[in-house]
């Protein structure tokens, strides 16, 4: 697929502009116009890697406005609210988590979930610090300087509360964790889940979707708000949690994405001149979490695996998230390269069928694929961004810039309107428009350019 011409690219990168700008509402961005009012944790990440390349100060505040809402264990939840917004734009809101009611050790303000999101913020970190313009004497290097004793505690709290016997893989204890919810990797795992008694409810999400066939089936969302209610029962203590809520799963994506983190959040420490031992310690949580998703690569599927751990057993789907290993710094042996030839296979952007050769969420055709459906089918330009990044660190930089040239070209599309997703073999935009992730990934794309 050709690059985009300059006038084109030009455009794009107004475009992106234009959305984060709408989207902005002060110190943190909502991650869509009306779909998500509050501020979710991973999108502020990808907001403030797009954000870099504008303007770094706005960037650490999206960072800093984030960190407002960490728990005193350590624990960045998936949402923080927005105090301005009505409790019922959003379901479920901060009544619904209930999280200081129950006793949590969460913060009185901002209000908060009670759940996590993947920790991408610590390759948000390392990005601003690493802008030319950021040396020791910039105002904004201590600005990073402030952030990063609470990513630090952020990411103890992982390897401690989400890895208590060190696998070197993240327990997630709901779909909304993994930020691919309504994925087929949780359709066994959340089909063991029984529904119990709780309050009724009423789904917003349906209110701000042109079709509701694209979003959860009322099925799975009594399950991901019974979740809730497990983890409320439990007070959100993780040693509760494990004893007896009914949705526990190793998630290779999670992970993946957290030993990058590490080897990220080392290189702040070292450029801050930081302890040893605290670069020690990432270093090492680098390295137990590049094992632990290695461990997880199926010979016979050629994708690293979840492991839902009520069943004992691996997760067989064929979804985007088993390209994982790509994202690991250091992976073992020949695990990067099988996965960069993976994500160029017929199955993922070499299927023949996609309008755009980018990387769909599940493989067409596969099991619980539904190319329409969330995260079941359609391509996001922002996973798609996570897997680029991974094939130049592994040095695959033809198959990088066939990707983001894919990836761009579906983005410049007159319609495409920076759309939370799109249809994997019309690249028709789904979901919401304006999505800031999407303009994010795309400044990035054209920030970079072909190196
Ligand atoms: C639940 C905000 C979030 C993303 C997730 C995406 C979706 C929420 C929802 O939107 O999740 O957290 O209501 O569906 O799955 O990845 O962070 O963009």
């Amino acid at each position: 697929m050709a690059a985009l011409s300059a006038s084109a690219a030009k455009t794009l990168w107004q475009g992106a502009i234009d959305v984060l700008r709408e989207n902005d509402l002060g110190e943190w961005t909502r991650p869509a116009p009306s779909l998500y009012p509050h501020q979710w944790s991973w999108d502020s990440a990808f907001i403030a890697i797009g954000l870099s390349h504008v303007n770094p100060a706005r960037a650490l505040r999206e960072l800093r406005a984030l960190l407002r809402g960490q728990w005193a264990d350590g624990r960045i939840p998936h949402i923080v609210f927005n105090p301005l917004t009505r409790e019922d734009a959003y379901f479920p809101g901060p009544s619904r988590w209930s999280c200081l009611p129950v006793g949590a050790p969460a913060p009185r303000e901002p209000l908060t979930s009670g759940i996590c999101q993947p920790p991408v913020h610590a390759l948000a970190l390392h990005a601003i610090l690493d802008l030319p313009e950021i040396g020791p004497q910039a105002p904004l290097w201590h600005e990073v300087a402030d952030l990063y004793p609470g990513l630090l505690r952020w990411h103890r709290y992982l390897a401690s509360s989400r890895d208590p016997d060190s696998q070197g893989l993240i327990t997630i204890y709901h779909p909304w964790e993994s930020g691919t919810d309504n994925s087929p990797r949780w359709d066994a795992p959340l089909a063991r889940v029984g529904v119990g008694d709780m309050p009724p409810y009423t789904r917003r999400d349906l209110a701000h979707v042109i079709d509701p066939s694209h979003r959860p089936t009322d099925a799975e969302y009594d399950r991901y708000i019974w979740l809730v209610e497990s983890l409320k029962l439990a007070g959100y203590v993780d040693e509760v949690i494990r004893e007896r809520h009914p949705f526990r799963v190793k998630d290779a994506l999670f992970s993946a994405i957290f030993a990058a983190a590490n080897a990220a959040l080392a290189a702040v420490a070292n450029r801050l001149n930081r302890p040893s031992s605290e670069r020690d310690e990432l270093a090492e949580l680098e390295d137990r979490f590049s094992r632990g998703v290695g461990a997880c690569w199926s010979e016979s599927l050629g994708l690293a695996l979840d492991f839902d751990l009520r069943a004992r057993a691996p997760i067989e789907v064929k979804t985007f998230a088993g390209l994982a290993p790509l994202l690991l710094p250091r992976p073992a042996g020949g695990l990067a390269d099988e996965a960069a030839a993976r994500l160029e296979s017929a199955e993922f952007a070499g299927h023949p069928s996609l309008g755009f050769p980018v990387v769909p969420s599940t493989v067409p055709n596969s099991v619980g694929f539904r190319p329409a459906t969330y995260w079941r089918g359609p391509s996001w330009p922002v996973m798609n961004w996570l897997l680029w990044r991974g094939l130049r660190q592994h040095g695959k930089l033809d198959a990088a810039q066939r990707l983001r040239d894919a990836n761009l070209a579906l983005l410049a599309q007159p319609a495409a309107e920076f759309a939370e997703y799109f249809h994997p073999f019309t690249g028709e935009p789904l979901g919401s428009r304006h999505q800031s992730w999407t303009a994010a990934a795309a400044l990035d794309w054209l920030a970079q350019g072909d190196k």
